[in-house]
């Protein structure tokens, strides 16, 4: 497709509109429910655009079905006051995923347990790359590089002054590596020609260092094209826990990220929390009334400078990086640019459901919005 083709209020920058490249998943009910343009598909129609994905019409239509089979000639429509049709009724395959965004909220991957000669605890973990063909939206097959094959990698999890050993194998078809955030040795660092350096594929290495300092990390391929590297899947939320601890609270781990299913660079045609857009529409995150509820805020989106995280009906307190025990601000908005992230504590003083997503709503409309549900 080209501008001079676009309908006439379509703003929506190329790279956007091109949903796929060629025609594999031309026609999916996938593509066709994404409102994004006759560029899909033959049979898309004029509507599908004119929706855009700014919600101007009402041309909403949810076909609930799996998008597996689904013909793309039901006429499907984006947009609307629904929004995308994928936002309700249809869902994607978790099973063949291999990973359930509802899970991924509550995984914390501790590791194997032992005592070091100094008398400190030692957690080994096993992280794996491998290349998984993922669906992102009803019908559309996203070809992603994971850790552990899932999106976004394992939480792991750990207290200040461990001693950590992390295994990983490439069983991608690509060279990877970990590289984490922290206080490490530079052999350690999971970069090119330092240490161990690039893993090729069907190579191992391990990664030992002291978990330092306490807060909400990240860990991700440090190979380049970088930006593909992350980009793909490659990355995962490293939690070090304070050594007095937090206050209870129910913990939950959301890492911000995008599809760029174009693998144009120019920009990504989905947003998430957790791999799955749209996911905490379909199946919101409960959480109980007047319950202290914190969140691991991690933010790896590659090409757009940008993503935040806004809350309904509530405020929370905000940790950047999690690195002090005072809160910097009481908000119900923060901002995070690739690499940043923080911890958010709130209470819900109501039950209900209280939408949250990107206070960037161009995200948030591809798929980076969803709600918790407050319960008694
Ligand atoms: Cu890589």
């Amino acid at each position: 497709m080209t501008a001079s083709d676009s309908p006439e209020h379509d703003h929506t920058p190329p790279s956007r509109r091109r949903f796929l490249l060629g025609g594999a998943l031309a026609g999916t009910a996938g593509a066709a429910a994404l409102g994004m343009g006759g560029a899909l598909t033959a049979s898309a129609d004029n509507g599908h655009n004119s929706g855009g994905h700014n919600g101007a019409n009402g041309g909403g239509h949810s076909d609930g079905t799996s998008g597996q089979s689904a013909d793309g000639h039901h006429g499907a429509r984006g947009g609307g006051a629904k929004g995308p049709t994928f936002r309700t009724g249809s869902t994607v395959d978790h099973k063949a995923n291999g990973f359930h965004p509802t899970e991924v909220l509550r995984d914390f991957d501790y590791g194997r347990t032992s005592r070091t000669a100094d008398g400190r605890t030692m957690r080994e973990y096993d992280v794996y790359a491998s290349d998984e063909e993922i669906e992102v939206a009803p019908g559309v097959k996203y070809p992603a590089w994971t850790y552990n094959s899932r999106i976004p990698g394992p939480t792991l999890r750990c207290t200040e002054g461990d001693r950590l050993r992390v295994r990983f194998h490439n069983g991608s078809e690509h060279p990877h590596t970990i590289h984490f955030h922290g206080i490490h040795p530079a052999e350690m660092d999971g970069i090119p020609e330092v240490g161990a350096g690039v893993i090729e594929p069907g190579g191992s290495t391990v990664y030992e260092f002291d978990a330092e300092p306490f807060g909400v990390h990240l860990y991700h391929c440090h190979v380049g094209p970088l930006a593909e590297h992350i980009a793909r899947g490659l990355y995962g939320t490293f939690i070090v826990d304070p050594k007095q601890g937090r206050p209870d609270a129910d913990e939950l781990v959301m890492v911000m990220h995008g599809y760029n299913t174009t693998f144009d660079g120019e920009g990504n045609q989905l947003y998430a929390v957790n791999g799955i857009p749209f996911h905490y529409m379909h199946e919101p995150v409960r959480v109980k009334r007047n319950e202290l509820v914190r969140v691991y805020l991690v933010n790896t989106l590659e090409y757009d400078p940008i993503n935040s995280f806004h809350l309904h009906g509530n405020f929370f307190d905000y940790f950047p990086t999690g690195t002090r025990l005072e809160p910097s601000e009481f908000t119900d908005t923060i901002v995070q640019g690739q690499g940043q992230r923080g911890i958010c504590e709130m209470r819900f003083k109501y039950p209900g459901k209280y939408m949250f997503h990107a206070h960037k709503t161009e995200f948030a409309e591809l798929g980076w919005m969803g709600f918790f549900e407050v319960v008694e």
